[in-house]
């Protein structure tokens, strides 16, 4: 069963009286307005939620506010009938109705409104109804019914959560991060330069924020919002002290337990854990840069640390004469192989470990929820294997596009890098309106 739907139907005089000498190139303007007043069935006029695509948003359970209405109208409008939109909000239990086209703010083709408090939406269905009129009257409508839900408990994210990712963790107890050592393995350390590799690991680290800054305040505007500035109200640091709402995230040491994965954070459903600690080696909890050796047939990985690994000819970073003084001015200049070939490492490893530290975040925020909208969002469940808390499309199969969320197990080492085909990886809008906190999960299990 469908529980909303949305169509776009041609109502009002379809063909209109040409008039006077001109009529002939009147009546072919006119037949083609009356073909895009005709539509294709709403793919003309539509009604967006999220930004989410119709097959995914249909079932979705929406707050009483914070989420993003869109009204994405038909291309080349007369000023006159871009103004002549209405669009009417009615709460189907009560029969209230509420006119909020002039809320609306009109961007790329696509009118926009944050619902905000003000609006007083409650509990229940709600229909939408778009309607623009044309000077000849043409009326073009789109219709969409919404389930507006109550939050159980308060919002999954929230505003006060902080995630810490924890570099300094020391799990072979040697008095040093062990994330020094992972950079060792390649050569990318040396024991004897404790001094260097604290800059480079400090470099990359800051490097891998900056790439989880951008996946949770994304430029694209995944939900449509049209405002300058989407973020998720999450606090990403690199150090913090424990607290009710964070989250810690080790990085760095041996994974006992799940060899070959580079990050395991546990699944939070709901983000029902504010804080949690995501750093027990006996539960292979974190991420593991180590094991980024997955990939080493990868030829960015040749390329990258190739001239750091001796096994490749390379020379360890530190064994050469002048490269303190290269780390040391870095920022700078670089104008030297060696001072690039440093550069590209930091970056290409900060953005790998950056996308990863993204994604598995938000595994402890409570993405991929199993199930269809409104108890999950499209996420594989436990007895789907690696699909489990990953995304799947609305048919219940691998997405076929690249997403931050799909399962980590299908990407290449240029994807994590943000160098694959589709650039950085992303959340897609669905999972971005969960961050926002603009859909509502309720488990009808539950009392
Ligand atoms: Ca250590
Ligand atoms: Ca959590
Ligand atoms: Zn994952």
């Amino acid at each position: 069963m469908s529980r909303s739907d949305s169509r776009s139907v041609l109502s009002g005089p379809v063909l209109a009286v040409a008039l006077g000498l001109i009529g002939g190139l009147s009546l072919v303007a006119m037949a083609l307005w009356d073909a895009r007043f005709e539509g294709e069935r709403g793919s003309l006029l539509a009604i967006q939620i999220n930004g989410v695509e119709e097959r995914m948003a249909r079932d979705v359970l929406l707050p009483s506010q914070g989420w993003v209405l869109q009204i994405v109208l038909p291309p080349d409008l007369t000023a006159a009938t871009r103004e002549s939109l209405i669009v009417t909000l009615r709460a189907e239990r009560t029969g209230e109705m509420i006119e909020i086209a002039d809320q609306l703010v009109t961007h790329g083709g696509v009118a926009t409104l944050v619902v905000p408090e003000s609006l007083g939406l409650y509990a229940g269905l709600l229909s939408i109804r778009a309607t623009l009129t044309d000077e000849q009257a043409h009326e073009l409508v789109a219709y969409r019914r919404v389930r507006i839900r109550r939050w159980l408990g308060g919002p999954p994210i929230g505003s006060r959560q902080i995630i810490h990712f924890d570099f300094t963790i020391d799990r072979d107890g040697d008095g040093r991060p062990d994330f020094e050592r992972d950079l060792e393995g390649y050569g990318l350390a040396l024991p004897e330069r404790p001094d260097l590799a604290k800059t480079v690991a400090a470099r990359i680290a800051e490097r891998a924020l900056a790439r989880v800054a951008r996946a949770y305040d994304a430029r694209d505007d995944p939900n449509r919002s049209g405002l300058a500035r989407d973020q998720v109200y999450v606090r990403f640091l690199l150090a913090a002290d424990p607290g009710p709402f964070v989250t810690r995230i080790c990085i760095g040491g041996k994974n006992r337990d799940h060899p070959k994965s580079i990050g395991n954070v546990r699944f939070d459903l709901r983000n029902e854990h504010k804080s949690s600690k995501e750093c027990e080696s006996d539960e292979g909890a974190g991420l593991f840069p180590a094991e980024l050796r997955i990939y080493e047939q990868s030829p960015l990985y040749d390329e990258i640390l190739g001239p750091f690994l001796t096994a490749r000819g390379g020379v360890a970073l530190g064994a050469s004469g002048d490269d303190g003084e290269i780390l040391a001015s870095l920022e700078t200049s670089t104008s030297s192989d060696r001072g690039r070939a440093v550069e590209r490492a930091i970056e290409v490893l900060g953005d790998v470990l950056g996308t990863v530290m993204a994604h598995e975040s938000a595994h402890a925020l409570g993405l991929v929820p199993a199930g269809r909208p409104g108890v999950g969002l499209f996420g594989g469940a436990e007895e789907d294997g690696a699909s489990y808390a990953h995304n799947l499309d609305a048919l219940g199969e691998p997405p076929g596009q690249r997403w931050l969320m799909n399962d980590g197990g299908r990407f290449a080492l240029e994807d994590l890098a943000g160098l694959g085909e589709v650039g950085e990886l992303r959340f897609r809008p669905l999972n971005y309106a969960y961050l926002k906190d603009r859909v509502v999960l309720i488990d009808d299990r539950r009392p």
